[in-house]
């Protein structure tokens, strides 16, 4: 294939003079004063990807061209934890990334993700755009990482499988399952009798592609988005816990830049986020049509049976002796209920 540098591009079309002034607008001969990266693990079509790639050209509109916010999605730049030290290292600008691998680095950000915790999506938003949220931003903040206001839905996970269904927590018993890097991923499975395989979601469809684990947990939109029906059938609608991304930032980086950049960055990724949790909850309320018409089997549990099985474990126990009775207190009252 031949290709063409951008001044030979002009010098080509420089002759049309009255195209001119069209062709400098969309070949962007002048470089932004910013080139910003942000990275994710999500597939092109999930919303995450999509409000983030709307945000960066709002932005960029917004700054007269002087932002340049790149989006590599899809974990194309490595696995996340891979992007984790990226971004602590400052060759990333901004990354999303869940509160329960972010607690590889924040430990006690993984507190949003004890399971069972929130009822419903109103706690959720009272819990982590108020007082929870409040508190594990503050936590975050020591680590050299600016984590922005709103965090972004990933959804309520469930249990997808390509060897049997799981109709009760009997089921999961020495079930290959593969989670996320997370302390407390790990021992939430551990705690239903399942055999957890940590492995991060740029590997996921490979692995069970060729059976090294045999199902996974995720929202619908990420069993969807990542084509996972592909290699699964069964989805048990656990509802087990609720996930979200944060959005990080590199302190140092962020922090130099003018705060008129910042305020419209700020702007527009809060506009995003409100956009994004509202494309998840409707798409997750939706998707199960879509992917029992692509093949899933569907199935209901008795949630209350699944959370015994982890209080029975000890599960709570431990993890509020990890977590501390501020943090806990703080998560019971965002959830409204006892754990
Ligand atoms: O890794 C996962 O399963 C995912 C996509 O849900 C997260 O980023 C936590």
């Amino acid at each position: 294939m031949q290709t063409m540098n951008r001044r030979t591009a002009l010098k080509l079309t420089a002759g049309a003079a009255i195209a001119f002034p069209a062709i400098l607008k969309h070949t962007r001969v002048y470089a932004a004063d910013f080139t910003l990266r942000y990275a994710n693990n999500c597939p092109a079509t999930h919303p995450l990807t999509v409000r983030m790639t709307e945000a960066a050209e709002a932005i960029r509109k917004e700054t007269g061209g002087k932002v340049d916010l790149q989006v590599f999605p899809n974990s194309q730049l490595g696995g996340d934890t891979d992007m984790l030290a990226q971004l602590r290292a400052g060759a990333l600008n901004f990354f999303t990334l869940s509160p329960m691998i972010l607690s590889t680095l924040v430990p006690k950000a993984a507190i949003s993700g004890v399971g069972f915790a929130f009822p419903s999506y109103d706690n959720v938003w009272a819990a982590m755009d108020g007082p929870l949220g409040a508190y594990v931003r503050a936590q975050i903040e020591r680590s050299g990482l600016y984590p922005f206001p709103k965090i972004f839905d990933n959804g309520y996970r469930q249990i997808s499988s390509s060897t049997r269904a799981i109709q009760t927590p009997d089921d999961l018993k020495n079930f290959k399952i593969r989670v996320p890097p997370s302390p407390m991923w790990t021992s939430m499975f551990q705690g239903f009798g399942a055999a957890p395989l940590t492995i991060n979601f740029s590997e996921l469809y490979s692995s069970l592609q060729t059976k090294i684990a045999e199902g996974q947990e995720n929202p619908l939109v990420t069993v969807n988005s990542a084509k996972l029906y592909e290699v699964q059938k069964y989805v048990a609608k656990t509802n087990h816990m609720w996930d979200g991304f944060w959005f990080l930032a590199n302190r140092a980086a962020w922090q130099k830049l003018p705060p008129e950049v910042r305020k419209v960055i700020e702007e527009q990724i809060a506009a995003a986020t409100l956009k994004e949790r509202d494309d998840i909850r409707s798409l997750n309320a939706s998707l199960e049509k879509d992917l029992t018409a692509k093949g899933a089997v569907f199935n209901s549990v008795d949630p209350a049976a699944f959370q015994s099985r982890l209080q029975a474990s000890g599960f709570y126990k431990e993890w509020k002796g990890k977590f501390g009775d501020e943090a806990w207190a703080l998560l019971e009252k965002g959830a409204s209920r006892t754990l």
